[in-house]
């Protein structure tokens, strides 16, 4: 009897040990919501700018506009969702409402909508003709709202707040489910001068109310965040931590490269989403469509994002028919396709060892990392921090793309690593790439490389690492390295031209036609431009330096004259929209064609708090 006892007793001792040494990993700091998991798992999915300034050819209007100007000639959003669904995007995000306030759904709450439109007579509701669409194309409905309304009459009083919520309540209840609320940070003045003071709690606790798995982005989340640029893209390494506290959306945001990065050890979950858009612009204009980024920029993009453990969100602003121009559902299909090529082929087949298993258990085996199944992974005793896996193939082959993916369900871990690729001539592995974060999704680009086996080493990782997913490809290589070369004066010579004031040493490369380093002035010296001889022309250019956070004019005024003495000023202190986070060329037009030999531009106000600002090329437009 005492014997059967103990050995009762023993063998439940056995089962225990095993049992305790394969119980999964506890998770890591902070870990994503089930929603938060679905929604990275979208990766890829569209913006839409639409409203009354795709036809005033504004990037942001006003609140002013006639709600008339709105009036799309053919209005097609199930082509938005053959689109974007043929582009292999998985959702759709609309600006239901920008910054001038008009929305594209006749709200109770305004009188600045689609219902003041001639657009269908004024019986039109965009959003349930896109909602709709998505439903029928599989996609996901997403609303863009943004809180400066720059046509209601309650912006900058007490009562806006609740205005507000009650818009945002009449788009998350009628038009089903909402994946994710874009909240702008952006707070100008309203009609009345005023800003708002934004109540964030009420706004989220609002949409959790009523979609309660919706992601809401905002510069901090909760539940994702901006990434600190719009030109979509991530720094190397980014963390989907982010420490939240004392920040708000807006100018009380962390800093931009805290943004774009995240924190090591920040405390709450909040991936990353870069947006940008197709075009130079949010809105269409027809003065970009032959600026539609090319095939290698959107590349370029992709492995900067997607491959960089955020989702993309690629805005495609449709035209003033209410469809997407052909240019954008063009390019968007050749980049599909390069897509669909580049990762056609998994290579990542082959004996895979490691060099500890948690437990040595089979269900933590390095297998795991070619099943296929999100959920099997390959990790780690709690006290291995340093560990290898090795992956041999069957015979040679050639490459130039790593996909790697961690087990975020568990956190993020993994803060260092490196890949060597086995040298057949030499018998010894050799450096071939490395990388610090990975998260979700990380991508490692390198040339073409042909070997017959390759290791991961992960040098530095926070608790025992936990990778799910590998995969290897031999990706198109579409980068000509050559950079584009712009003809930036449109054909206009500047052969005559010089800069009149300030007299500096280089200030000539203002006009010199190279989209180069910046010239940086003081804020009181204004640039004047002797073009020579008097000519014909209808507006001016100004090109920033191209960096979120530069110090670039925002406010401006703009003179010409004949003899640099007696000035005409065209533009009064005229502000350059959104210029802080897209400092892009901005092209400005004034109300009729000029003539004129000397140009002015005159800085009145900056994107930042300094008091010098950059200049790449100032010149004129011509009729
Ligand atoms: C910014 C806005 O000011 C732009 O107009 C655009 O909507 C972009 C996506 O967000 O903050």
């Amino acid at each position: 009897m005492r014997h059967i006892s103990i050995l009762f007793y023993s063998v439940f001792l056995l089962l225990l040990s095993s049992c305790s040494s394969t119980l999964p990993p506890n998770p890591y700091g902070a870990i994503p919501s089930p929603a938060q998991l679905e929604w990275q798992k979208m990766e890829y999915y569209m913006f839409i700018h639409f409203g009354p300034n795709t036809f005033t050819d504004v990037e942001w209007g006003d609140g002013k506009e006639n709600p008339k100007v709105f009036n799309p000639s053919d209005l097609d959003c199930r082509q938005w969702a053959a689109t974007a669904k043929a582009a292999g995007m998985k959702g759709i995000i609309i600006t239901a409402k920008h910054h001038d306030g008009f929305c594209l759904w006749p709200s109770k709450y305004s009188t600045h909508t689609v219902r003041e439109s001639p657009w269908k007579e004024g019986k039109g509701d965009l959003l349930r003709e896109l909602s709709d669409a998505c439903k029928e194309y599989g996609l996901k409905f997403g609303v863009y709202l943004s809180p400066w309304d720059q046509n209601h009459p309650d912006y900058g009083t007490p009562v806006y707040n609740q205005t507000f919520v009650n818009t945002l309540d009449e788009v998350l209840s009628n038009y089903g489910d909402v994946f994710e609320q874009w909240f702008d940070g952006a707070n100008g003045e309203g009609h009345n001068g005023k800003k708002q003071i934004y109540d964030w709690e009420l706004f989220n606790n609002t949409v959790y109310k009523k979609q309660r798995d919706a992601i809401i982005f905002s510069d901090i989340g909760p539940g994702c965040r901006w990434v600190g640029n719009e030109e979509g893209y991530m720094s190397e390494t980014n963390w989907s931590r982010l420490n939240v506290e004392g920040f708000e959306a807006g100018r009380k945001s962390p800093p931009l490269d805290t943004l774009n990065i995240g924190n090591t050890h920040g405390e709450k979950w909040v991936p990353a989403e870069a947006n940008t858009s197709i075009r130079p612009g949010w809105f269409f204009s027809p003065s970009t469509n032959d600026k539609v980024k090319s095939l290698e920029k959107l590349l370029d993009i992709y492995y900067a994002s997607a491959g960089r453990n955020a989702n993309l969100l690629l805005n495609v602003p449709p035209d003033r028919r209410g469809r997407i121009h052909p240019n954008d559902s063009t390019r968007l299909m050749e980049f599909r396709n390069a897509l669909d090529k580049s990762f056609e082929t998994n290579l990542a087949k082959g004996a895979v060892s490691a060099s500890s298993v948690r437990g040595d258990s089979k269900s933590y085996s390095p297998d795991n990392i070619l099943d296929g199944n999100y959920d099997s992974y390959w990790t780690t005793d709690d006290d291995i921090t340093t560990a290898s896996i090795e992956l041999q193939f069957a015979s040679s082959r050639t490459f130039n793309r790593i996909l790697l993916q961690e087990y975020i369900p568990l956190g993020q871990r993994i803060a260092r690593f490196n890949i060597e690729y086995w040298d057949d001539d030499t018998n010894s592995w050799k450096f071939l790439s490395d990388g610090t974060t990975i998260g979700y999704k990380r991508i490692l680009c390198f040339p073409s490389i042909t070997t017959s086996g390759i290791k991961i080493n992960i040098t530095n990782s926070f608790a025992c690492p936990i990778i799910n997913n590998l995969e290897i490809y031999n990706a198109l290589n579409f980068s000509s390295g050559l950079k584009e070369s712009i003809d930036i004066h449109g054909g206009i010579s500047t052969a005559k031209w010089s800069v009149f004031s300030p007299a500096l040493e280089n200030v000539g490369r203002i006009i010199d036609g190279k989209d180069d380093d910046p010239i940086s002035l003081a804020i009181q010296y204004p640039v004047i431009v002797d073009l020579g001889e008097r000519v014909e022309f209808k507006g001016f250019f100004y090109i920033p330096q191209n960096s979120v956070g530069a110090a670039n004019v925002s406010r401006y005024n703009f003179y010409v004259s004949d003899d640099n003495k007696s000035w005409i000023k065209l533009k009064s202190n005229s502000l350059f929209n959104n210029l802080r986070n897209n400092p892009i060329r901005q092209d400005v037009f004034f109300d009729k064609e000029t003539k004129a030999r000397f140009i002015k531009f005159e800085a009145l106000e900056l994107t930042n708090d300094g008091d010098k600002y950059n200049i790449v090329e100032l010149g004129i437009i011509k009729p």
